[in-house]
């Protein structure tokens, strides 16, 4: 008898609050409407960290959901992995900051026609595996600013070396390209470019190929990379070895990690763009894609939170991009400004 009297209380707080409770919590999931996904390299970085904090408040405060993602190793295959979990969730779009240019079509176009909106940011898909692609800065002008720069720290002649991501990072190859456009300038005769080394995107491995280059070249005098990773690593190496003054390292840093490195004279000044402006961009392109305001078609409109007003544009590889805007200088004078920003 008193066994079943406690059976009945059970059933009663069953019925009365659990399955309500569950019916609630799926309802409300439904009702909270889209999902959208954001898939970076890999985890780890910092500068990763910033473009997903910048999506997550873009997305969040439109009243969605966001899904951060990121494999442990910057990989196509790894992101191909995640990517396709993603499909199966059937999330409402998908920005990719791609580890592969091309390696990542065929997952790219099974989302796109399982009608999910599919894009980069920071690091292209190519044309046929995304709508739009949100770029941070003019890659031509990255490129030339850099080499620019870097004849600037060597005084316009000696050697010069680039610390990269991966071999296979799309946005990173896209500024190399443009550093060998501007090289060809007979200006730059005297500069001598001997080596492109690839550290990954991981600290460690950033460290002894910045380690590996002044063994091989002892006379080398300025490294550039492009990576927030690659140029910490190096300015870090560069002071570790009290080599300022001797070789420079400049590119694309986070001010929060350059900061000692500007100050002690490894780094004269460097650029990059605000990563939580990269994400946030992407987050209003995520939700432009799936209201169907636009479609990413070049000359479309739309207007993203806080950054206002957004145009699509033509990119230089036949698909198209919107432009965050120009690249940001940091030297002595602003970094302190700066470095607890991002
Ligand atoms: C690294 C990543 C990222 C790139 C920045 C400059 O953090 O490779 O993709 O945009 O550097």
């Amino acid at each position: 008898m008193k066994r079943s009297v406690i059976g009945t209380i059970i059933l009663l707080i069953i019925v009365s609050f659990v399955i309500p409770f569950t019916l609630t919590a799926q309802a409300a999931q439904e009702a909270a409407g889209e999902r959208h996904a954001f898939v970076f390299k890999n985890t780890g970085n910092p500068y990763g960290e910033k473009q997903m904090e910048g999506f997550e408040n873009g997305i969040e405060e439109q009243g969605f959901e966001a899904i951060l993602r990121a494999p442990d190793l910057p990989t196509a295959e790894a992101q191909i992995k995640i990517i396709e979990q993603l499909i199966a969730q059937n999330v409402d779009s998908i920005c990719v900051t791609a580890n592969d240019y091309d390696a990542l079509e065929p997952v790219a176009k099974n989302a796109m026609q399982a009608g999910i909106k599919m894009f980069s940011a920071d690091s292209a898909l190519n044309p046929a595996s995304r709508m739009t692609h949100v770029n941070q800065a003019d890659s031509e002008m990255i490129g030339r600013t850099l080499i620019q720069a870097a004849y600037d720290m060597v005084d316009g002649a000696g050697q010069i070396a680039i610390l990269s991501a991966t071999s296979q990072a799309s946005n990173q190859n896209l500024w190399i390209e443009w550093m060998k456009e501007e090289l060809k300038d007979p200006k730059y005769d005297d500069i001598e470019l001997v080596r492109i080394a690839y550290g990954d995107d991981l600290r460690d491995k950033s460290v002894a190929e910045t380690e590996a280059l002044l063994r091989t070249f002892p006379d080398l005098e300025c490294i550039i990379a492009p990576t927030t990773v690659g140029i910490a690593a190096a300015g870090l190496v560069i002071s570790d070895k009290d080599l300022q003054g001797e070789v420079f390292v400049t590119g694309l840093g986070l001010p929060s990690e350059m900061a000692e490195y500007i100050h002690n004279g490894a780094c004269p000044y460097m650029f990059l763009w605000n990563p939580i402006d990269v994400g946030y961009l992407a987050a209003y392109t995520a939700t432009a894609l799936s209201s169907e305001e636009i479609t990413g078609a070049a000359g479309e409109t739309f207007s993203a939170g806080r950054l206002g007003e957004y145009e699509i544009v033509d990119a230089g590889d036949e698909g198209t991009e919107i432009l965050l805007g120009p690249p940001f200088k940091f030297d002595i004078d602003n970094i302190d400004e700066w470095k607890t920003v991002y």
